[in-house]
């Protein structure tokens, strides 16, 4: 006992960033609990957080580097498989140039500091236009109706739920997720208190979800129509004379246009297709207007879908139009602490994005944000000709079973020449490297939360140092991307080396811009005050050059990492403030609420009004809070309880259908098709049935024991790889058309 010891930590599983404390004892890890004292969590946890413990210590969790030999991987030490990569990336390389080596990115890229710092040195290193990513799985059209409105893909308004009265979520569940573009840990306990001082939440979506059970209405919507709903309301606002926008008005360029592009969408045009009653829609708009402190946030299902940029375009537009943008109460711009695009440089105004800049070799889809859709990374490996990606790096994902068509992903990646995963499993898509290199337990290195305190629901900032140390002869991630850049660049160096000049660059860089907290200042002096090496020390450095730095002494009070080290429950920097224009990055110095890209996209909407109710059923997905998307059920206290992957459906249809609970049903679609066990519902409206994505287990030379016992289906054998949100790029996860029997 005698080196038991408490240790704090922010989670790096989802967006929520609970502080939690460990007990430790030696390299073990015992009780993990809530951090009362967490100026951010206020000792909020959920089961996942209580389960690092089960992650770190899972025996099936990779700790050694894998190289196929013979067919088989087989445990390889750290030199043997960076030579490898060498090797046989060069002359691939060498051959067929930078395009034919892909990068996939997954998830948690977001959710691990060296990942979030030290991926883009590697893909800079790599210089190839095949970049793709979970973004465009996710949130890329929310994605680009920011960057389009505000000028940075990443000035996201959240709810300032601590102060609304009316809080309107579409598509998205918080109660299983934690929240998602909206760090907001305790959203039970937040909405409780909204309840309490007279306000309501509203849930718009087509399962009576456990959000929209704890909610004071819900309203079921077809898939994939939230674009008809929002564009209605808008019609609402404007036609009844209910637009207030206050003080916004003046920072606003195309509201003549939005007003026009919405005349179309009485409610009672919209009524059919998304089956809510025209009298609801005016309804809620009404409610919406008369609200003093409300806000309408749409996620997952509203972005996943057909019309997933118009629908998130279109919250944004209801929430402007109801003078609930940037307001205490409403829907508001959080400032972190780090790196965030809207809070650098000169204020109010910047260069803007372009979208489109390069088209993808096979289907034509347009580049967004850099990458390229999810979906097109198969027919891009399968297609012969210049440019065919020919060797892969997947990061932290696992695109088998999160990309539609996964059979066909799962094909493709079997004819690569070459592929390398950094990732902690050996599952279903890292069965396919010629080389994994372990990423490390997420209790071996530093935690910061680089994005999503640029979500949160307060301004705050916190860091975690390592809980445990690495074992001497194993690189940190950061270090292992710093060595796979120098192999791609062909400048094979040592990591510190080249973590060293990168880091010079930056000040450098820093140093000669006008409105940086740096201008002019000694390159050296601010080398040397840094502290820490790798992703700490980039930390230190966007931490001090930061909106509340210490600016290397010209603010004395100001943060740096030592201060985050000696405070590890945090600092608080209050409430959210209003930010615009401050935060816009357009070149108008204006939200572009109109932006011609997403006008050109309404033909597509108005086009499916009249569109008739298809024969088949929509499929949509679901989060439950013991998993998190495909990487955790190998941990048994998130495996254990009822059966998790199983198909909901209404008992109407199900009766129509002949399907018992627990019976198998047999769901196809356009791509592929899966055998499921019933689950009678009446959460879930007729018509639709609900799978949760991330299951399917059971594939051959993976190794994960604990969720191979109750494998589950792949739901993304289900979707279309062919289709997508044309203006993002996103794929299409959400009403799903499908076909259902009895098996
Ligand atoms: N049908 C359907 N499909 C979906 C969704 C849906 O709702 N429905 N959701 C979509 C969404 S929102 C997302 S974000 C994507 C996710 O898509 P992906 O990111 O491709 O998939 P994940 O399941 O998150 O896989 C994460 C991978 O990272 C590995 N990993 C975990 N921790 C670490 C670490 O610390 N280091 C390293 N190197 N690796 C690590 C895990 O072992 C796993 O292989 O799925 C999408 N797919
Ligand atoms: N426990 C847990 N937490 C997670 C994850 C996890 O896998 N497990 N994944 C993390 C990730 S990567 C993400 S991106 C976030 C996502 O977090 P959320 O955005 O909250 O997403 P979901 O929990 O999938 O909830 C989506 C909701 O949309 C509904 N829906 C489906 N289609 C439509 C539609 O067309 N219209 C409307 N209005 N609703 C629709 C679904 O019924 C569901 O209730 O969660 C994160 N947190
Ligand atoms: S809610 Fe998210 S951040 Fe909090 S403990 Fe659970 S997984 Fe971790
Ligand atoms: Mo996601």
């Amino acid at each position: 006992m005698l080196d038991a010891q408490t240790k704090y930590r922010i989670c790096p599983i989802c967006e929520a960033t609970c502080g939690l404390t460990l007990q430790t004892e030696g390299r073990t890890v015992g009780d993990i609990r809530g951090n009362p004292d967490d100026v951010f969590s206020h000792g909020y946890i959920c089961p996942k957080g209580v389960a690092l413990r089960e992650l770190d210590a899972d025996p099936d969790r990779l700790r050694t580097p894998l190289i196929r030999r013979g067919g088989e991987l087989v445990e390889a030490s750290w030199d043997e498989a960076f030579d490898e990569i060498n090797k046989r990336i060069t002359p691939i390389i060498a051959e067929h140039g930078r395009e034919s080596v892909a990068a996939y990115l997954g998830n948690p890229s977001a959710h691990k500091v060296s990942l979030q710092l030290y991926v883009p040195v590697f893909l800079k290193a790599l210089a190839s236009k095949n970049l793709y990513s979970a973004s465009t799985l996710d949130q890329m059209p929310k994605q680009v109706s920011n960057a389009l409105l505000f000028g940075n893909f990443l000035t996201c308004a959240v709810p300032d739920i601590d102060r609304m009265q009316l809080l309107v979520v579409m598509g998205a569940n918080p109660m299983a997720s934690n929240g998602s573009l909206w760090t907001v840990p305790d959203f039970r306990g937040r909405v409780k208190a909204m309840q309490k001082r007279g306000g309501r939440l509203i849930v718009i979506d087509p399962k009576k979800s456990q959000t929209a059970k704890i909610a004071d209405r819900h309203i079921a919507i077809r898939p994939g129509t939230d674009a008809y709903l929002l564009a209605a309301i808008a019609n609402v606002l404007i036609e009844e004379d209910l637009v207030e926008i206050g003080e916004l008005e003046s920072l606003i360029n195309g509201l003549d246009e939005v007003k026009a592009a919405m005349a179309p969408y009485v409610p009672e045009a919209v009524a059919d297709v998304t089956q809510i009653p025209a009298d609801t829609i005016r309804g809620l708009a009404r409610e919406i207007a008369s609200t003093q402190a409300a806000g309408v946030y749409g996620r997952m299902g509203t972005s996943t879908q057909e019309f997933g940029t118009l629908a998130s375009w279109l919250t944004d537009v209801v929430n402007v139009l109801a003078g609930n943008l940037d307001r205490p109460g409403g829907m508001m711009f959080p400032k972190a602490p780090a790196l965030q695009a809207n809070s650098t440089g000169a204020p109010g105004v910047g260069r803007g994005t372009r979208i489109g800049r390069w088209q993808s070799r096979v289907r034509g889809a347009s580049e967004i944000l850099g990458e390229l859709p999810a979906v097109c990374l198969a027919e891009e490996i399968e297609t012969p000709g210049a440019g065919q990606i020919r060797a892969l790096f997947t990061i932290a994902g696992n695109p088998v079973l999160s990309t539609p068509n996964g059979e066909r992903i799962s094909r493709a990646f079997g004819t690569l020449d070459f592929m390398v995963s950094i990732d902690i499993y050996l599952n279903e898509t890292t069965r396919h490297a010629d080389v994994i290199l372990p990423g490390t337990s997420p209790l071996e290195e530093s935690h910061f939360d680089i994005g999503f305190h640029q979500f949160a629901i307060r301004n705050a900032a916190r860091f975690s140092p390592p809980v445990f140390p690495l074992d001497g002869s194993r690189p940190s991630e950061w270090e292992v991307l710093v060595r796979l850049a120098g192999i791609v660049s062909g400048q094979d160096m040592p990591a510190q080396e080249y973590d060293d000049q990168m880091i010079r660059g930056r000040i450098k860089s820093l140093t000669q811009k006008e409105d940086s907290p740096i201008f002019e200042r000694d390159e050296d002096q601010i080398f040397d005050a840094l502290t820490g090496v790798g992703a700490d020390r980039q930390v230190d450095l966007a931490l001090r050059v930061g909106p509340y730095g210490d600016a290397f002494g010209a603010n004395p009070e100001g943060l740096t990492l030592q201060k985050l080290i000696d405070t590890p429950n945090g600092v608080d920097f209050g409430p959210l403030e209003p930010r615009l224009p401050e935060a816009l990055r357009t070149p108008s110095g204006k939200i572009e609420l109109a932006p011609p890209e997403i006008l050109s996209d309404l033909p597509r909407l108005s086009a499916g009004v009249a569109r008739k109710a298809p024969d088949a059923f929509l499929l949509i997905g679901r989060r439950d809070v013991r998993t998190n998307n495909s990487w955790l059920h190998n941990l048994p206290l998130l495996a254990k309880g009822p059966l998790k992957c199983t198909m909901q459906i209404h008992p109407d249809d199900a009766d129509r259908l002949g399907l018992d609970d627990g019976s198998m049903a047999s769901v196809q679609g356009k791509t592929g098709a899966v055998e499921v066990v019933t689950e009678r519902t009446a959460d879930v409206m007729p018509g639709v049935v609900c799978i949760p994505h991330g299951f399917g287990h059971n594939q051959q030379g993976a190794n994960l024991r604990v969720a191979s016992e109750r494998p589950g289906v792949n739901s993304n054998l289900l979707a279309d790889d062919s289709l997508i949100d044309p203006l993002s790029g996103n794929a299409i996860l959400n009403g799903i058309p499908v076909s259902v029997s009895a098996a």
